[in-house]
């Protein structure tokens, strides 16, 4: 809000609608979610963008399989990506639809750009299409299956195409992305991606073919109303739609370039190759960070419709808890890498690292202060050695995290969390606080609160991960609404601050696991 906050704008992929949310939907969103929400802790003014991609012939043939105009289908099933945002506790700040008027004038706009600077011409376009990657492909880069039919390397069918298209000149742009590539190390991550990246660049890049005639769902193209846009230059086109552009003037104009493009593996090319040649084609700033996250199989099978196990975020959410959920996909594997999604990792996390480890910290040493200190805290004495150490472990995090989360290291940022918790445990074993009741009353009372100072840590930098729960803590750890971000952990709570009666905010999951 204040004009004097840094800005950070990070974007999900908009998600094709022709399809019903699953979890590898909710993966990238909540990731999003979680710099959003750590950007926010952090004192940024943050702009959090999520969508639906609604054009494109996958959608005009998923909607008339559906027996619905597309406006119709698409309507329905955006809904659905909206709703999954929802259910995941997702705090996004805007929600796109590529059929919005706005984005048909950002969009017209860009092409009319991209024409006057002389960057597309008209042509025929004669090759392969693969419908469901909405992506063409090189003879070369396909595999021909016994049957002779030929997939592209995402396993989808192709179909040959022969019509009129406009073409992007993508072939003159190899050297500008190399050179860009170079000066931003970082543009693109992880380093292995990078890597694929480059040498994908490397072996030479022809000129991209941006427009269709053969159905009509999609922006026409101005002055020539017998093509449609490509989807995927529509498509990438929302983020910059999102800033208001070409308003110079609108609220969100100051926001581009993202700060960073978060997607899958299966679409780096399109955001690390085309797009920052599309935008330096037409005068724009490239985004500063694509990061291109793994792929999620279910009890290791690939997810798919066939094999019936697609699994709805929702249902995941009703099955064990949003916070859980949350905390599992982004701690079970590591940021950037594949996973398999199982029950039994999800519950044993849910039950070792958060009713155990963290749970049980918080409930044991709240239950102490409720009925040992007349529930209030209590204040510290000269800290020992030991107490020293767990204070300064627990006052690290934000430095420390913040170092991670910029490198989109989820994994990384919840272990360095979970070292301070499990330093915690054996601080409480140790110092024994139960046992001091009776030899040191003042050493209790400064035990509890050295316990409460450190809980307090964890559960502010954990709100960007687990929000609902880590509200419960910092209730009962009697922390101000006004001092839960990063900034306000500078400032003590006041001793003797009443807290309300401790109640478990992870329960244990107890079901059978088959
Ligand atoms: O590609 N594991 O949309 P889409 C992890 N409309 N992430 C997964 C996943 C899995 N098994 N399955 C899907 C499109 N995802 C285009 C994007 S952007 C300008 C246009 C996630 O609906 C992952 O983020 O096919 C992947 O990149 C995205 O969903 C693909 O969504």
């Amino acid at each position: 809000m204040s004009p004097m906050k840094p800005k950070f704008y990070v974007t999900t992929p908009i998600y094709y609608v022709n399809d019903v949310p699953h979890i590898g939907h909710a993966y990238t969103t909540v990731a999003c979610d979680v710099l959003a929400r750590w950007k926010r802790l952090d004192g940024f003014d943050v702009f959090f963008l999520t969508g639906t991609d609604e054009h494109g012939q996958k959608v005009e043939k998923a909607a008339s399989a559906a027996g619905l105009d597309p406006l119709a289908f698409t309507d329905r099933v955006s809904t659905a990506f909206q709703d999954m945002a929802r259910a995941m506790g997702v705090s996004n700040d805007d929600f796109i639809r590529t059929t919005e008027l706005r984005h048909k004038i950002a969009t017209t706009e860009l092409w009319r750009r991209l024409q006057d600077a002389g960057e597309i011409y008209l042509g025929g376009y004669e090759g392969w299409y693969a419908v469901r990657d909405e992506a063409f492909y090189d003879e070369a880069e396909l595999t021909i299956r016994p049957d002779g039919t030929r997939v592209a390397p995402s396993g989808a069918p192709v179909e040959w195409v022969v019509e009129p298209s406009y073409f992007f000149r993508l072939s003159a742009w190899q050297d500008r992305l190399l050179e860009f590539y170079d000066s931003h190390p970082d543009f693109i991550a992880p380093v292995s991606r990078r890597n694929e990246v480059l040498s994908f660049v490397r072996g030479g890049l022809k000129d991209l073919s941006v427009s269709r005639t053969s159905f009509r769902w999609g922006i026409p193209v101005p002055g020539d109303p017998a093509h449609v846009m490509y989807v995927w230059l529509d498509a990438l086109n929302n983020y910059v739609t999102a800033t208001g552009w070409p308003d110079p003037a609108a609220p969100r104009a100051g926001f581009w370039p993202a700060d960073l493009h978060m997607v899958g593996k299966d679409i780096l090319r399109f955001h690390a190759v085309y797009w920052p040649a599309f935008l330096m084609a037409a005068g724009l700033a490239p985004p500063k960070r694509v990061f291109a996250h793994g792929w999620w199989t279910i009890e290791g099978e690939k997810m798919s419709k066939s094999l019936g196990n697609v699994i709805a975020p929702a249902d995941l959410v009703a099955a064990y808890g949003l916070d859980p959920v949350r905390f599992f996909l982004l701690r079970e594997v590591p940021f950037g890498s594949d996973g398999d999604f199982s029950r039994r990792a999800l519950i044993s996390r849910m039950n070792v690292e958060l009713a155990n480890d963290l749970g049980n910290l918080s409930q044991r040493s709240l239950s102490l202060v409720a009925r040992n200190c007349a529930g209030v805290l209590p204040p510290r004495g000269a800290p020992t050695d030991e107490d020293a150490a767990i204070l300064a472990a627990a006052g690290a995090l934000p430095a420390l995290l913040r170092g991670y989360i910029d490198r989109q290291a989820f994994h990384e940022a919840l272990e360095e969390v979970w070292k301070v918790v499990r330093a915690g445990n054996g601080y409480i074993d140790r110092q024994a606080p139960w046992a001091l009741k009776k030899t040191d009353s003042e050493r209790m009372a400064s035990v509890l609160r050295v316990l409460a100072d450190m809980l307090r840590s964890v559960a502010t930098v954990l709100q960007p991960f687990m929000p609902g729960s880590m509200t419960k803590m910092l209730d009962q750890l009697g922390v101000p609404e006004d001092a839960r971000d990063l900034a306000a952990l500078a400032t003590p709570l006041s001793d003797g601050t009443v807290l309300p009666p401790p109640r478990g905010v992870f329960p244990r999951h107890t079901d059978d696991v088959t």
